[in-house]
């Protein structure tokens, strides 16, 4: 079973993630870590574009009113509420394909990157609920220097965690020619 995601422990959420169905919680909770990672209070729910679309439209109208900055959408299959969201909402949406058993997930992400022009709604490849969470960290780190400072400090350790996979790839390798940059 999937873990739960944790709520925003006492403080307003910046950021919505919803899904069309409990099913996408899966892929939808690595963007409730991601979050978490850099502290983000945020807040999960299922809402669905087909099943409960007037609890979709009040969701999406009423969400920059309730302080929201950013919308995590995830769907699967005819993914249609990261568009119709963002139709309701002036907020930056991102939307999520959700990988199908049928199309491999490709039916999610043609619905939700093929959107018409002057709607629009970012999209992450299929499954990676973590680049939308860190996507949406972006988004408000653009406005926020402490947070940006936070997640450059992130993007600091990950490139050291990369350079440290060469330096062990090359040392398994024996020596050869060095094409680190700066070394040719
Ligand atoms: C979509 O239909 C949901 O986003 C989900 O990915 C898919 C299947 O939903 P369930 O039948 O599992 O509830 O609306």
């Amino acid at each position: 079973m999937t873990q739960k995601p944790k709520r925003a422990q006492g403080r307003e959420p910046l950021v919505g993630i919803i899904m069309g169905s409990d099913s996408d919680l899966g892929t939808m909770k690595l963007a409730s870590d991601a979050l978490n990672e850099f502290d983000v209070p945020h807040e999960v729910r299922v809402v669905s574009a087909h099943r409960t679309p007037d609890d979709m439209a009040s969701y999406a109208k009423a969400a920059a009113g309730r302080g929201l900055r950013v919308v995590i959408a995830g769907a699967g299959g005819a993914a249609h509420l990261p568009g119709m969201v963002a139709s309701h909402t002036s907020l930056p949406v991102i939307g999520v394909p959700i990988e199908t058993q049928s199309l491999r997930g490709l039916d999610s992400l043609y619905s939700i990157v093929q959107m018409p022009a002057g709607v629009p709604v970012a999209a992450v490849g299929i499954a990676n609920g973590r680049n939308a969470g860190l996507l949406a960290v972006r988004m408000l780190a653009a406005h926020d220097a402490e947070l940006r400072g936070r997640y450059e400090a992130w993007m600091a350790a990950q490139a050291a965690a990369s350079r440290l996979k060469n330096d062990k790839l090359q040392d398994l390798l024996g020596p050869g020619p060095d094409v680190r940059p700066g070394t040719g």
